[in-house]
């Protein structure tokens, strides 16, 4: 089945706790701490492939975790890290987060590898402790959570050529002829329910069409089938637009599907296109050269003449489309997704150790990304666990600042979810 969005969620590995443990050695009740660190949970990978056509694997499963990291463990040994999850995609798969609409990443190329939510890191054993005043330190910290994403996925098929006109004017057929692909071809209109892709070589060059469904006057309201598929036109370089030589109406046939290009998008209506006239088997050459003649007169663009049934005029259309298209293939994002692409970076962090400080009715709310991570991983059911928590309070000068501020003893201070005294 052919499905061209999903919505999903991914979340990375959480962390692996670390240990807290101490060394047992003959006649030494109590050596020094070895907890080791916990392991880094994997991270969540995407990647195309070249045997995945649609998102229809989506359809059942919605959500995807990768393996968190292993518990550190005695004599120093850090936890073994979680193994990374790559969930697999088409090529020209457009991931954005549901929230905010940012595109993660755009894949169209083909085995591109892109990392979009991060492991959580292990957290440290007692060992990692140890300094002058805390020689035998009984507490270690929780591995953090892994990133997590829920996001909308789109498929745009990648392609050099579209085929776009009316039902049954031959454009299975055409995509038949000039590459490996056998799409269903019949007299009937809408024959072609979902988009196929066509890879042909001509010229030691390589060309990937895309046979999309026909279009019929009125497809912008919804009319035959309507837009759902001409996405999958946005990313080709050039649109060969085919009539049928022998409709009663062919220059108007040409006009309506160009309107309807343009109202569903305006860059997709400016794109390069040939125009065609095909299925020239079914008429004499007279007609054919006068329905031509008459095609340049009125849009002064000449039009091929071509016949996908006895292969007419293919070559020299080949020829035309391996000359006007590069070698290199860039694929432009769509305007609309441009403003949102960001540059996406996974686990990133602020650094800073500015804390926002805010006073609230009963507590002190303090917000920092460090501090709110080492607020995960702190186990806060241990006293030295939290007493660490005040220590790097006190190190980074909130406590100073607090004081400034007019708090007091006894205050709560506000960490992520939890809470900790202010003891001045
Ligand atoms: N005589 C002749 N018939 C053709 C030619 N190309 C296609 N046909 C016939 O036209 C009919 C429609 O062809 P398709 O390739 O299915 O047309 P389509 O444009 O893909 O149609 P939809 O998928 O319905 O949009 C079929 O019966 C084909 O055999 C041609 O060059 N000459
Ligand atoms: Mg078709």
């Amino acid at each position: 089945m052919f499905i061209d969005e999903a919505k999903i969620e991914f979340t990375a590995g959480k962390g692996g706790d670390g240990a807290v443990h101490f060394r047992r050695e003959k006649f030494i009740p109590k050596g020094g701490p070895d907890g080791g660190n916990g392991g880094r949970g994997g991270d969540v990978w995407f990647e195309t492939v070249n045997n995945i056509h649609t998102l229809s694997d989506f359809r059942n499963k919605k959500e995807f975790k990768a393996e968190p990291g292993k518990p550190g463990g005695q004599k120093l040994q850090t936890g073994r890290s979680g193994e990374d999850l790559v969930i697999r995609v088409p090529q020209g798969t457009i991931i954005r987060e549901q929230e905010t609409g940012r595109v993660l990443a755009d894949l169209t190329e083909l085995n591109q590898k892109v990392k979009l939510a991060q492991g959580g890191i292990g957290g440290k054993g007692n060992a990692g402790f140890v300094n002058s005043v805390r020689q035998a330190p009984a507490f270690a910290e929780k591995g953090d959570i892994g990133e997590h994403f829920a996001v909308e996925l789109e498929l745009k098929l990648v392609a050099d050529v579209a085929l776009v006109g009316y039902p049954s004017v031959g454009k299975s057929t055409f995509i038949s002829v000039v590459s490996n692909a056998k799409p269903k071809v019949a007299e009937y209109h809408f024959t072609t329910l979902v988009p196929n892709l066509g890879v042909c070589q001509f010229d030691e060059r390589e060309l990937v069409f895309v046979d999309v469904p026909g279009l019929i006057e009125g497809a912008s309201e919804g009319k035959g089938l309507g837009h759902q598929f001409l996405r999958h036109i946005e990313r080709a370089r050039m649109v060969l637009q085919l009539v049928d030589v022998n409709s009663d109406t062919p220059l108007k046939d040409f006009e309506i599907i160009r309107k309807e290009l343009e109202s569903f998008s305006p860059e997709l209506a400016a794109k390069p296109f040939v125009p065609v006239l095909c299925k020239i088997d079914t008429v004499d050459e007279a007609l054919q050269n006068f329905v031509a003649q008459e095609f340049e007169a009125k849009f002064e663009v000449k039009p091929f003449l071509i016949s996908a049934a006895t292969h007419t005029g293919m070559d020299t259309l080949l020829k035309h489309l391996v000359h006007e298209i590069p070698e290199e293939r860039t694929y432009e994002i769509a305007e609309e997704d441009q403003n949102k692409a960001v540059e996406f970076r996974p686990g990133e962090h602020d650094d800073s150790r500015h804390v926002k400080i805010e006073k609230k009715e009963n507590w002190w709310g303090l917000t920092n990304t460090r501090l709110l991570q080492i607020g995960r991983q702190t186990d806060w059911e241990n006293a030295e666990g939290q007493e660490r928590v005040y220590d790097v309070l006190r190190k980074w000068g909130i406590v100073k600042e607090l004081e400034k501020m007019g708090a007091e003893p006894g205050d709560q201070l506000r960490i992520g979810e939890e809470f900790l005294e202010y003891r001045g």
